[in-house]
């Protein structure tokens, strides 16, 4: 690990440790380095390298709207080799929740994500990509 020292706007600084106290980050520098590696995660998906990833993907959905639980289950059948497992949760009379997660290449996994997350009657769709190297463990881990 490198130590660097960066100058910052007060606005900025005040933005990084609410956001520190609200996360319950132990330290400063704990709460840059993870603002980093998301943003540089983010800049990677989609016009960087196509590396290889898990990522959570969550959504919530109308099963009552016409055919939706019917096709969501086909594009999970049609990229089984890169959904790993889903949890489904019955949240109201109308919504479930469904978190699913995948194992590919980025390019992949933002494919299938955008796949499910435009469908109509799907709500609150989010990806969480996590960078992992080609033997399957994840990031660092420090
Ligand atoms: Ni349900």
């Amino acid at each position: 690990m490198q130590r660097i020292s960066i100058t910052i706007d007060d606005d900025l600084l005040a933005g990084i440790d609410a956001l520190s106290e609200l996360r319950g980050y132990s330290s400063r520098s704990e709460a840059v380095r993870d603002i980093v590696r998301e943003r540089l995660v983010q800049e990677a998906g989609p016009k960087g390298e196509d590396m290889s990833c898990v990522a959570a993907l969550s959504y919530v959905y109308e099963h009552e709207t016409r055919e939706l639980s019917k096709r969501l289950t086909a594009t999970q059948h049609h990229h089984h080799d890169l959904s790993i497992s889903t949890l489904h949760v019955h949240l109201s009379d109308a919504d479930c929740l469904e978190v699913t997660v995948l194992k590919g290449k980025t390019s992949e996994v933002q494919a299938f994500a955008d796949a499910v997350i435009s469908q109509r009657g799907v709500r609150h769709g989010q990806l969480n990509i996590i960078p992992a190297s080609e033997d399957g463990s994840a990031g660092e881990h420090d």
